[in-house]
């Protein structure tokens, strides 16, 4: 088995827990905005997840649960025009600090860099969402920490398609087999298994009860050396929190 060299980390859900009280918070400010009476609540945006991407999910929106909404534009511009208006009430939402990392995420990014680990990003959200949160979170100097950030429409398909952690592995030039996959979500596991990565879930409020079947652990967070974290499906050994040590030793299991 090759050796550990590369962690790819999804965004939303993984890094930090974005969707309840980030994006939906942000789709709804930007229909307020445009004078619609729109209001994604907290368990319609779960059925809403179900589609990745922000413009996507505003198509399933109209299409699948306003039957009879009369739009006088072509969805896709009418989607791409708002989709536009809720990235900047999310950026501004990032920008506030409203948004933290989850725990065990800072300290394990730390670790990985001083462990001399390649680190990349491979997400469904818009780019500028990724540099905004590591910014807010991480400090600016944080965005080139990562040699790749695969985002958003960078690639034809978005998860479940494994396009986005193909890309990424491409710009690295890496196989599979040196790489490991951070995700929280069954569309994010999809992409990831299906772009042959071993893959650690740490699931959130929207995704517990998702199918994480083929996951190398299933986790309620990575935890820190004084609040382990739950093992939800797998076997953790004896480790009780994620540090490179348990990510190594995940690799060759
Ligand atoms: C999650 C997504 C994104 C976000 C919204 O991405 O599906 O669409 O929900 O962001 P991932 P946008 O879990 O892959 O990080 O509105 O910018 O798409
Ligand atoms: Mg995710």
């Amino acid at each position: 088995m090759s050796k550990l060299e590369v962690l790819i980390f999804d965004v939303d859900g993984t890094l930090a827990d974005t969707e309840r009280d980030g994006h939906r918070v942000a789709f709804n400010q930007a229909f307020a905005e445009a004078g619609l009476d729109w209001n994604w609540s907290v368990e319609l945006y779960g059925e809403l997840l179900q589609v990745t991407g922000g413009k996507e999910r505003i198509r399933l929106y109209v299409e699948e649960f306003l039957k009879d909404f009369e739009l006088d534009e072509e969805i896709t511009e009418f989607a791409a025009k708002l989709h536009k208006r809720k990235t900047h009430f999310y950026l501004e939402l990032l920008q506030s600090g409203a948004i933290p990392l989850r725990p065990g995420v800072e300290r394990l990014i730390q670790e990985a860099r001083d462990a001399g680990l390649r680190l990349a990003i491979s997400t469904t959200t818009t780019p500028a969402n990724v540099t905004y949160l590591l910014s807010a979170t991480l400090g600016k100097e944080s965005i080139d920490w990562f040699e790749v950030i695969a985002a958003g429409d960078i690639v034809p398909a978005k998860k479940p398609a494994p396009d986005i952690y193909n890309w990424a592995m491409q710009q690295m030039n890496v196989s599979p087999d040196v790489c490991l996959a951070f995700e929280d979500s069954l569309n994010g596991i999809k992409s990831s298994l299906a772009a042959d990565l071993k893959t650690l879930i740490t699931v959130n409020g929207y995704t517990q009860d998702d199918d994480f079947s083929g996951a190398a652990l299933v986790l309620d967070q990575y935890g820190e050396p004084d609040s382990p974290f739950k093992v939800l499906e797998g076997d953790s050994t004896h480790h009780n929190f994620v540090d490179i040590a348990m990510l190594q030793e995940l690799h060759v299991s």
